[in-house]
Formats: structure tokens, sequence, C-alpha cells
């Protein structure tokens, strides 16, 4: 998986941490291309468990592009007690704690990069409690926290933009899952003192993914054959989705940096966003059409008119590009009078035209919009009476400290909210 033909020296490189088994099945799926524009091979998976590492690949097993040895020699990071957390955040916290030499060796080595993107499964409870962790730790680094102590060569991950693709969980899981999502989140958004941690949370709910129609032929050919697993539909989704995230940087005329993404947003006090996506549509459908498709199609339930940022990422042949089939200007003209439309015109934002090299008859779009109200989401499945009843019977078996960390969590989030409506 060396840099490919889009490969671009000036662009940003992305590397690529993913923690607990959802994170890592997501992330797999970049280990069957043969070009991963803006990440190559920085990727490293990490868990505290051997055999889920394994199924994770397996799953992907016939498409791999490198040999299984290389991966987990080089790839693959092993954490705390084999036997896992047993779905609990605090513990896979505590594991990465302990663990954090286990975990920084094969990032430091594998995934040194301008910018990180993790991967993670929230209802769990190894992905969702290293995560905010290690971002913590990050966001400390060189001078501080436990890099400092593991390494003097830190000095990459200086002020480094950290995002994090965050799954919620599908419909009908058990109560455990959505206490554990929202908590995630919390921690995710804010470290427990208050102070911001990810630069930006990107939700994608699984129950929304697996609802939405099929975007693409390719989609739709996969869910013709037996066997997919729903789990898989999403993940090819969420990969389409950060493709064309990533893209944005790359070989553009109106290029958004990595920081674009994070500091509009954070000037609004926003720290989360989605993606929406229309994918392989036919050159000459109009591009409003389609942006308007991928507002329809986000990746959490939302009402787009509460977003404090939108960005429009358009991704075109390079050779109609360059015929002047599609421009920079069609797509600005295309995000402007959507905007105007949505009655978004206070809302801070980018557009971007990016070429995909070669040729074809087709065109993609990702938004990502940011800062929306979350109430949809923590209603969806019924998020946050399940939260509640989870915390209520933990309350009830006490365990102290835990109990108030909890609440302090829950008071975190509700600042956070109250914060965006101000
Ligand atoms: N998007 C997505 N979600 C998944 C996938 N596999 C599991 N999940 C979700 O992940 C949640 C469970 O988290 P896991 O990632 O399995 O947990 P973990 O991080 O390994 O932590 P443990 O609880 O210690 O096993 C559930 O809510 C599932 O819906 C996947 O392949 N893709
Ligand atoms: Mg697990």
């Amino acid at each position: 998986m060396a840099a490919g033909p889009g490969a671009d020296r000036d662009a940003t490189r992305w590397g690529i941490i993913a923690s607990g088994q959802g994170g890592c099945r997501i992330a797999s799926q970049l280990f069957t291309r043969t070009d991963n524009p803006g990440v190559d091979d920085r990727i490293v998976l990490i868990n505290t468990n051997d055999t889920d590492i394994k199924e994770s690949l397996d799953r992907v097993d016939a498409q791999l592009t490198m040999d299984r040895e290389m991966i987990s020699r080089e790839h693959v990071a092993l954490f705390g007690p084999a036997d896992g957390t047993g779905n609990d955040f605090f513990d896979g916290e505590r594991f990465a704690e302990e663990g954090f030499d286990e975990i920084y060796q094969p990032i430091n080595n594998t995934a040194r990069s301008d910018a990180l993107m993790y991967t993670v499964a929230l209802g769990g409870g190894t992905g969702n409690g290293s995560t905010p962790y290690i971002i913590d730790q990050f966001r400390q680094a060189p001078e501080g926290g436990a890099v400092a102590g593991s390494s003097s060569e830190a000095t990459w991950l200086n002020d480094i933009p950290q995002f994090v693709l965050a799954a919620w969980p599908f419909r009908g899981e058990l109560d455990q899952r959505y206490f554990n999502a929202v908590c995630g989140l919390s921690r995710l958004l804010m470290r427990e003192e208050g102070s911001p941690n990810a630069d930006i949370t990107l939700l994608a709910s699984n129950a929304r993914l697996k609802q939405l129609p099929e975007e693409n032929n390719d989609t739709e050919a996969v869910a013709g054959a037996e066997a997919v697993r729903e789990e898989d539909l999403v993940n090819r989704r969420i990969i389409s989705a950060l493709d064309l995230f990533i893209s944005a940087g790359r070989t553009a005329s109106d290029t958004i940096d990595v920081r674009d993404y994070a500091r509009q947003p954070q000037s609004r006090g926003a720290y989360h966003g989605t993606f929406g996506t229309a994918l392989e549509k036919p050159l000459g459908l109009g591009l409003e059409v389609a942006i308007e498709k991928a507002v329809g199609n986000t990746f959490v339930p939302l009402d787009p008119s509460t977003a404090e940022a939108a960005y429009v990422v358009v991704r075109a042949p390079q050779r109609k590009v360059n015929a002047g089939k599609i421009t920079g200007g069609d797509v600005r003209g295309a995000f402007a009078d959507w905007r105007e439309k949505q009655d978004l015109s206070g809302v801070v934002g980018m557009h971007t035209l990016s070429k995909q090299p070669g040729g074809g008859n087709t065109f993609d779009v990702l938004v990502f919009l940011a800062g929306f109200d979350l109430t949809p989401l923590l209603e969806e499945s019924r998020s946050w009476e399940r939260y509640e009843s989870e915390r209520d019977r933990r309350e009830q078996n006490s365990t102290g400290d835990r109990g108030k960390r909890i609440r302090q969590l829950e008071e975190n989030l509700r600042q956070y909210r109250n914060n965006l409506e101000g």
C-alpha cells in the first residue's frame, strides 16, 4: 500500500488509530485496498484481545493487500488483560493507562502523521475506554502526560489535530451499550475537568446507517450477496465518507485544510459533527440536488438548520475537471444556493472540489455538518432513557467513585450542549 498515483507531498498525511472490535473492523477495510490516499499504511489496530483483531482481519482476509504477519508485526497493539473489559469503559480506560507504552510504541512507529483519525464503536468498553484517554494524553504531548515518560520523540504529536469517527449503537442493543455511548461521547467532547478533548468527534449511528437507502452500485452489489453482515455495510459507508473527508486537502482547487475542519466549528463552541454522502452521481446531475441528497443521508438523525458549520466536498474525475465539465465555481455556486435555501447563510463553512485521478462519468458529494443539536441522536433508539436506566441501576449497586464520575460526565455533556445553544 505505497503512496499511490494521487499522492501529493504537500497533502496532509493522516494516521488511523482504531481501538476495540468495532473500531478495528472499520479500519480493517483500509487493508483491503491497494491505495489509501492520504493514509497509505499509517494504520494501527489496538485492542485488549488478539482474537478480536484476528476476527476483524478474517472478515476481509480474501481482500487483504498486505500479508497478515506484517500487519500483526507493525500495525497491531495489544494492551490490558486478554479477557477484555466485560464491556466496561472504566476498565478500558484503566487498561489503556496501565498499558500505555504498548499502545504508544506502534502508533509512534507506524502512525506518525500530520493528523490523526481514530475509529471506535461507542457501545463497547475497550475502544470507548481507551480512545478518549489516548487523545487526552496526546493533547498533552510532548511535554506532559504518559507520552513524556515513554518517549522523547513525541514532537510530531505537538498540537496534532485529532478527529474521531465514533459509531453509535444499532437499534435494540443492551442498555449498557447506550450508557457507554453517552459517557464516551461526553469523554470525547470534554476532558473530565471540562476542557475540550478531541478536535472533532464525527458521529455515525449504526442504526441510522443501516436504514439509509443503498447509496451506490458497489453497496448494492454487496448487499445482494449472501452473508454480508450489517456492520460491514455500515463500515463501508463510513470508509467512503472518510475518504472524501480526507480528499479535501489534496489536489483540490479550493483546498480545505484539516485545520479548517476544526477551527471554524470550534470558534462556535462545536466539537462534534457528522457526514452525509451522495456517491456515484452521474455528471450532469445538478450539484445542488446532490448536496441536498447528501444532507438527507446524514449519518445521525439531525435538523440541518441547527448546524453551526457546513462543509461540502465534491470529488470528480480529474479528466472531467481538467476539461471544465465541473468547476470550483460550480461547487461554490451550488453550495451558496443550498445554504440560502436552507436558511444557513449565517453558518460558517467551506467547499472544495477534489480531483479523483483518471476518468469516469460520476461524482461524489460529502457534507460535513458540525455543531447541530444532539437531541435527535439521543432520542434515537431511546438512547438517553437507556443511559439513565443503566446509570440508575449502577447507582443502586453503588460503586462510589465511579458514580461520581458518571454524574460529572453527564454534567459535562449538558454543559457542552448548553454552550452550543448560547
Ligand atoms: N460500525 C460498527 N459498529 C460495530 C461493529 N462491530 C460492533 N459494533 C458496535 O460496537 C459496539 C460494541 O463495541 P465493541 O467495539 O465490540 O467493543 P470493544 O471496544 O471491543 O470493547 P469490549 O466491550 O471490551 O469488547 C456495539 O454497539 C456494536 O453495535 C462494526 O463492525 N462496525
Ligand atoms: Mg471487544
